[in-house]
């Protein structure tokens, strides 16, 4: 009796120390898919470790569709190390041939005798056969290491995959009383500096900046991340009527090859002309019955079939408004800073004509953090008809778990 309760307490703290240790590497391994983001598309963001007798033998990341992928990286600095290795990966193995060659092949050549994942590739091409394949080749197969992060990572890669659609990321930056400019149109500065540098590594994680025309007129920006790190993220600026004149800085500058302006059928075709001199991208998207609004829907199928993967609009307050109304945002990021501007005359962050209480669009707090003085709330949209009480759950289903940071 007591030797099989000593046997009981020691296979749970084996357990445990496994658990941990897989999760300690799996950790690294997702720190390093992080450096690709914003880098990959259309391919998801990736890490890859070979671990030997407790030492890290390998490793690398995901950097650019059409070459290596993190495991392939990984096992070529590893080399003859790797047999009877251990593989962290953070997403399931490819096995089919793409733009390089499935990596499930690689990896059973290697003689790797564990591969441990974070997540299923949720690719329709690999669903469950890159595990599968490497369990049949006699691989043993450790699933589901830090999932919640995992799947964070992945999501604009899901979404894409899985809809043809980008994932939407709507950043709202703001006083506490949900102004963005004051009654003189004036912006610069509402949120702190830490909060502008988080926005600036948001703009390197994501693969195009999307704004309305108004933001253009008014602030002139160049919406591109400092540093770029390697990126060359799209500038999309959503113009139905052209009203942006082309002297402004984002048809200007040396990056104007990464502006996208999508206008509809309503504008004159003397400023689409002029915008095409610049070097930049014109989309007509078709526009609304009715009022003659960009259709929203198009312009997603379309940034979705030019492979980005991950967009993130930030404003104006009717550009938030129409892509709210358009059921299109996936994530919100309210940036909330500790002033009151005031006045009804300011802008507030989401225009339009406002939605009714009974039926404006509910939300559900994923992740709140403090960045300097400012509040940061990350939130998604609560699907219609779902109750506030079920607010923990969905969170959970969302692969995100309802927590507070430095609060
Ligand atoms: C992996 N490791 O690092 C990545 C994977 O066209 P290819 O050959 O680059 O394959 C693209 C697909 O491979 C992509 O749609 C996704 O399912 C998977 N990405 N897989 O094993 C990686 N980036
Ligand atoms: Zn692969």
């Amino acid at each position: 009796m007591k030797e099989k309760s000593t046997a009981k307490a020691f296979s749970i703290l084996h357990g445990w120390t496994m658990q941990a240790k897989h999760e300690h590497w799996m950790r690294l391994a997702l720190g390093l898919a992080r450096r690709g983001e914003g880098l990959t598309r259309p391919n998801p963001p990736v890490g890859a470790v070979v671990v030997k007798n407790g030492k890290a033998i390998g490793a690398g990341f995901h950097r650019c569709a059409g070459e290596d992928h993190a495991e392939i990286i990984a096992l070529k600095k590893a080399g003859g190390r790797a047999k009877d290795a251990q593989l962290y990966v953070t997403l399931e193995p490819c096995c089919t041939h793409g733009r390089t060659p499935p990596c499930v092949g690689a990896i059973i050549k290697s003689g790797i005798r564990t591969v441990i994942t974070s997540v299923p590739d949720p690719n329709p091409r690999h669903r469950g056969r890159g595990l599968f394949t490497l369990k049949r080749a006699g691989i043993k197969v450790v699933e589901g290491v830090c999932r919640e992060e995992g799947q964070k990572l992945i999501e604009p890669f899901k979404k894409w995959i899985l809809s043809g659609k980008p994932y939407l990321t709507l950043k709202m930056a703001m006083s506490y009383d949900g102004k963005t400019a004051d009654y003189r149109g004036c912006s610069r500065w509402i949120t702190g500096k830490k909060a502008r540098s988080f926005v600036h590594d948001m703009r390197r994680r994501v693969d195009a900046v999307l704004v309305g025309a108004g933001t253009v007129l008014a602030d002139n920006p160049r919406l591109l991340p400092k540093p770029a790190g390697g990126r060359k993220t799209y500038r999309i600026i959503l113009d139905a009527k052209g009203r942006v004149s082309p002297d402004v800085k984002v048809l200007c500058d040396s990056a104007a090859k990464q502006t996208i302006m999508a206008t509809t059928p309503l504008c004159p075709a003397k400023r689409r002309n002029e915008w095409r001199r610049h070097g930049v991208q014109v989309w007509i998207i078709p526009s609304r019955q009715g009022d003659g609004k960009m259709s929203i829907p198009a312009l997603m199928n379309k940034i979705g079939r030019m492979g980005l993967l991950h967009v993130l609009c930030e404003g104006g307050s009717e550009t938030a408004a129409s892509l709210i109304r358009a059921g299109v945002v996936d994530e919100f990021l309210f940036i909330l800073a500790p002033l009151v501007i005031g006045g009804k005359n300011a802008l507030p962050a989401v225009g339009g004509n406002g939605w009714k209480l009974s039926k404006s669009p509910r939300l559900s707090f994923i992740e709140q953090e403090i960045i300097g003085n400012d509040i940061l709330i990350r939130a998604k949209p609560l699907k219609r008809r779902q109750k506030p009480a079920r607010l923990q759950r969905y969170a959970q289903h969302c692969g995100q778990v309802v927590r507070s940071q430095n609060i």
